[in-house]
């Protein structure tokens, strides 16, 4: 009898699924119309959960799944998984680490420079046939040069190091915050965000959630002022997004590049409605190489849970 796993998100890759289609009963929460009830009667059966960085899993959730012998990320967050409860538990919890940094801090750049040239307000412009319309150059205003901008990091990890490589590509001088020093860098570490932020054309957050919630406030945005602008391909609650609202409204910083939010798939309709901000979905892996590499660490991951072993990728075990 093939193991049972519970998914509680899509994989996008094909192959993926079906790999784990013949080696595994496949349950997919997110297709089940009762999942609840589905959980009280087959719980007790699930022998690995695959699961995303956003989406976790509940403890609550884990409680139900007694038989459980992985819970592997399809991601690097781990904000949403109790990982002090899977430690307790003896149940490793994996991720996909190093899979998705390139891209990441890709998206991290094209959104800075989307903001500071205006893009996508330039397509719309463009595509709404505004340009016919005023034709006359003042009709849109200059934009921010990029190249040189003094380019904050907020989380030195894989992603905050892939963006200073890029960033210091284009003359950037970098500065950045995390819990501690790295003496293995040679950008200057400046230990209070709101002074961070003060030295900063461009605060660009990379650091993990999971005890750093609301760390961008007012006061950090004030200090970023009406020249800077912030982008967040991290954790959407890094943000304090009632404060970005408002310093979006009323332009105390001049845009921000925003990958993530709160309160995911809602974006507030201040953001939304903005010109000085520019949106994705969620989007910063989604790339067939990246979502394949994180596919087969995924199945590695489960595969190795099963046969008794512990993951390579285990944070907890
Ligand atoms: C992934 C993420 O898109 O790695 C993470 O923590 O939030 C994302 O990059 C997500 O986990 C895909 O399921």
């Amino acid at each position: 009898m093939k193991p049972n796993i519970l998914q509680l998100n899509p994989i996008l890759i094909p192959a993926a699924n079906e790999e784990l289609a013949a080696l595994y009963e496949v349950h997919k929460l997110f297709e089940i119309e009762d999942p609840a009830a589905w959980l009280r009667e087959r719980g007790s059966s699930i022998e690995a959960v695959i699961t995303g960085g956003h989406t976790g899993i509940s403890q609550a959730m884990l409680e139900q799944l007694p038989a459980l012998k992985v819970v592997a990320i399809n991601g690097v967050g781990t904000d949403a998984v109790d990982l002090a409860y899977c430690r307790s538990r003896g149940l490793p919890v994996t991720a996909t680490l190093g899979a998705l940094t390139e891209d990441v801090a890709d998206l991290a750049i094209g959104l800075l420079i989307a903001s500071c040239r205006n893009i996508c307000a330039g397509d719309r412009f463009v595509r709404d046939g505004q340009w016919e319309l005023h034709p006359q150059p003042s009709a849109i205003p200059l934009a921010r040069r990029f190249s040189g901008m003094r380019v904050g990091i907020v989380g030195m990890g894989r992603v905050g190091r892939a963006v200073a490589i890029r960033a210091a590509a284009f003359g950037c001088p970098i500065r950045y915050i995390d819990l501690a020093p790295m003496s293995d860098l040679p950008y200057e570490f400046i230990p209070n965000l709101v002074d961070l932020a003060r030295v900063s054309d461009a605060l660009v957050l990379c650091a993990a959630a999971d005890k750093a919630e609301g760390i961008v406030d007012a006061a950090v945005l004030d200090a970023l002022g009406p020249r800077g602008f912030l982008v967040n391909v991290a954790r959407g609650r890094l943000v304090n997004e009632p404060d970005l609202e408002a310093a979006i409204a009323n332009g105390s910083i001049a845009g921000a590049g925003l990958d993530v939010f709160v309160d995911e798939p809602r974006v507030p309709v201040t953001l939304r409605q903005s010109d000085r901000t520019t949106l994705q979905a969620h989007r910063a892996s989604a790339t067939w190489e990246t979502r394949a590499a994180m596919a087969r660490m995924v199945l590695d991951s489960v595969a190795q849970a099963l046969a008794g072993k512990r993951p390579e990728m285990s944070l907890t075990t």
